[in-house]
């Protein structure tokens, strides 16, 4: 296929509808405090672990290590590293879906309760995108790697070559050949970029994402799930968000960080994922109705929140030895 044709196609999907606020009135005019949180909240259970969509088993696996006494950065890598390996899981990892030249290629990224931070971007070849991105973290002077270099370090950090394109992927990608037409898809089966925040027993926070970005995307295109204030960011005075959905939309309006800079003001992690979504929104010719974006958010007491465009987006929470997928608010109903 000719790259021209796919940025032609691509151009047309992003002719949206020139819809906004008034049609969803969802105007926020509550005055928001500018002082850090002050109110007391009763204080969650802690461990808790939560995931974007229905994530059960990346949850549990996550709940297990932070039982056993590990720390939520432990957990939230152990959690996404279920999903990155599950050939069944189109949208993480191993059995992605291919950009258009088929070609399978994974962001990925995970913060402390420190505020260190690391990244890999256009990683190919590696399943597990979250592992190399932490120890971009920890073993090396630098934030983030994308590509070659990321895949080069991968293999020096002992992890091995693997071909991420399944049988699966290939034929679906085959088939969206023939038209070959780009368009965000809302919810791809109900799961997606999994994104997993942890609270640990002594209440510190570590948050994570990888993804295998949007299916049929431009070579070399990068989305928000690696991108530090935007896919993901961790306060651990404050607390935290992650992101799924249309990574360009949640880059231009720094969505995660947003989340935690409004938890900050006093908003709680639902009305703080509320409040980024209409930001996106309510943007002047905002083409909503067609892309999905969601976050899902904690805070320092343990409270959740999560809150997406669409229907059918959902947050999967485990806290008192339970696993629980929640429905998120919507805007948009299906
Ligand atoms: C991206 N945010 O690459 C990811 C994809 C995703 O639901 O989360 N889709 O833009």
């Amino acid at each position: 296929m000719k790259r021209r044709k796919f940025l032609k196609n691509a151009t047309l999907s992003t002719a949206g509808l020139a819809v906004g606020a008034t049609i969803v009135n969802c105007t926020n005019d509550k005055k928001t405090p500018t002082t850090p949180v002050t109110k007391t909240t009763q204080k969650a259970t802690l461990p808790l672990v939560v995931a974007t969509w229905n994530y059960p088993n990346a949850t549990a696996a996550a709940y297990k290590v932070l039982k056993n006494g590990g720390t939520a950065l432990d957990a939230v890598e152990a959690g996404c590293k279920i999903e990155e390996a599950d050939i069944n899981n189109q949208t993480v990892g191993k059995g992605g879906l291919p950009d258009r030249e088929g070609n399978v290629t994974l962001d990925a990224c995970i913060m402390d309760k420190n505020g260190n931070c690391g990244a890999v971007v256009y990683l190919q070849n590696i399943t597990h995108a979250i592992t190399v991105a932490r120890h971009v973290m920890e073993n090396t002077p630098h934030v983030m790697l994308a590509g070659v270099g990321a895949e080069q370090f991968a293999y020096e950090i002992g992890l091995k070559k693997e071909n991420l394109l399944t049988n699966a992927s290939k034929k679906a990608w085959e088939k969206w050949k023939i038209e070959s037409k780009y368009k965000p898809i809302i919810n791809i089966e109900n799961h997606d970029t999994i994104g997993m925040l942890a609270i640990d027993k002594n209440g510190d926070i570590s948050g994570a994402c990888s993804t295998s970005g949007l299916a049929y995307k431009m070579a070399g295109r990068v989305g928000d799930s690696p991108i530090i204030g935007a896919g993901l960011f961790v306060d651990n005075e404050i607390g935290a968000c992650v992101a799924t959905g249309l990574g360009e939309e949640v880059v231009k309006t720094v969505g995660s960080f947003l989340v935690v800079e409004l938890m900050r003001q006093g908003k709680s992690p639902q009305d703080a994922c509320e409040e980024a979504i209409k930001r996106i929104v309510n943007k002047p010719n905002s083409d909503f109705k067609n892309f999905q974006v969601g976050y899902i958010a904690v805070n320092k007491q343990g409270e959740t929140g999560s809150f997406s465009i669409h229907q059918w987006f959902s947050m999967t929470k485990f806290q008192d030895g339970k696993n629980e997928n929640i429905q998120s608010q919507f805007i948009v109903k299906a």
